[in-house]
């Protein structure tokens, strides 16, 4: 065999990655916490896409779900509370070129960090944001976040939670330029799996809230879901999730729903009763913003200092003596 030949299939061996390429550091998340079958879902997409972990960022808020970067073996932006989204949009716009994750809570995205989460969707950058949400702040030990359902008891509500809870589906389907939302649960790893490859494969910010177990701190508070699979509505179509036939008999029922249609998608995702899991909205056509902005051109640091020392000067008073221009 030549030099050549042997280069080459070395290589191949070398690039095909397994999951433990994928995994990090040892995941300290409670037993039967619903973050672990997310990593799960995640590591395998890795795994199975083969993402280089030199190209694959990361980046998290602040909660137990935000600890997600310190599991994986690639970059990671473990970042301050709120502020995951534009943190990774800085990340992608100075490089296009990398696959960008945002994994954040309910407490993270939809209390201090809802601003930052609107302007995303609108941005429409090319990430894939996780919304872990456990219906509860978790790393501070119960506080009611805005996805608590009403009356739910806590360190923050302990007469239970006075208002009805925001509904993360029907807000992201509410903002312009909206291009792709689907809701997965924990415990059908199955389909959090296709949806978070299909997420990964759409261009544009796509919006994937897990509904995700507490065991800790909200115990038994998904159970209605857990215990009667009549009560999950499975979103199915040839362009959204297509269910094994073992599932499709676990999960009986089933809506057609095609994920072009933003209207039945809006209607579908104010439904509570039964849950509606699957792909609600895909739409590739709308245009992202770092090409709009032509992202990542290469600029020197000289070029860049050039440029702010032109700005400066469009605003500076300068004396009598001026200096003649060069
Ligand atoms: C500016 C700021 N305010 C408050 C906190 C305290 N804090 C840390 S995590 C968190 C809530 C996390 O809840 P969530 O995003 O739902 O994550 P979970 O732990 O449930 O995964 C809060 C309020 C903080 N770290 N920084
Ligand atoms: S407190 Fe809840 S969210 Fe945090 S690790 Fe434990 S089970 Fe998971
Ligand atoms: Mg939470």
């Amino acid at each position: 065999m030549t030099h050549n030949a042997t280069h080459c299939l070395l290589r191949l061996y070398e690039e095909h990655r397994a999951l433990e390429d994928y995994q990090g550091g040892v995941p300290r998340w409670c037993n039967g916490c619903g973050d672990n079958a997310i990593l799960t879902a995640v590591q395998r997409l890795c795994r199975d896409e083969n993402l280089r972990p030199e190209k694959t960022v990361f980046v998290s808020g602040i909660g137990c779900s935000s600890r997600f970067p310190h599991y994986m073996k690639t970059y990671g932006f473990h970042g301050i509370h709120g502020r995951a989204l534009p943190l990774a949009e800085g990340v992608k716009m100075a490089r296009p070129d990398l696959h960008v994750f945002v994994n954040t809570g309910d407490g993270d995205n939809c209390s201090i960090g809802a601003a930052h989460w609107i302007h995303a969707i609108r941005y429409n950058m090319n990430l894939t944001m996780l919304l872990h949400d456990n219906h509860i702040y978790g790393l501070t030990k119960k506080q009611a976040s805005p996805t608590s359902p009403i009356g739910t008891k806590s360190n923050t509500t302990p007469r239970g939670a006075y208002l009805e809870a925001l509904n993360p589906l029907t807000v992201t389907l509410g903002v312009q330029n909206v291009s792709f939302v689907a809701q997965a649960v924990d415990w059908i790893p199955e389909v959090l799996y296709d949806i978070v490859s299909a997420a990964f494969h759409h261009k544009g910010f796509s919006f994937v809230r897990v509904i995700q177990r507490c065991p800790e701190f909200m115990p038994g508070a998904f159970d209605t879901w857990l215990n009667d699979t009549q009560k999950t509505l499975l979103l199915t179509h040839d362009h959204g999730i297509r269910p094994s036939v073992a599932l499709g008999k676990l999960y009986r029922n089933q809506l057609q729903h095609d994920p072009s249609d933003i209207n039945r998608a809006r209607e579908i995702a104010s439904g509570e009763d039964p849950i509606p899991v699957g792909i609600l909205y895909r739409n590739p056509a709308v245009p992202c913003y770092e090409e709009i902005r032509g992202a990542g051109r290469q600029r020197t640091p000289e070029m860049v200092r050039a440029g702010l020392e032109a700005e400066f000067d469009k605003f500076t008073v300068w004396p009598e003596n001026r200096p003649a221009a060069a």
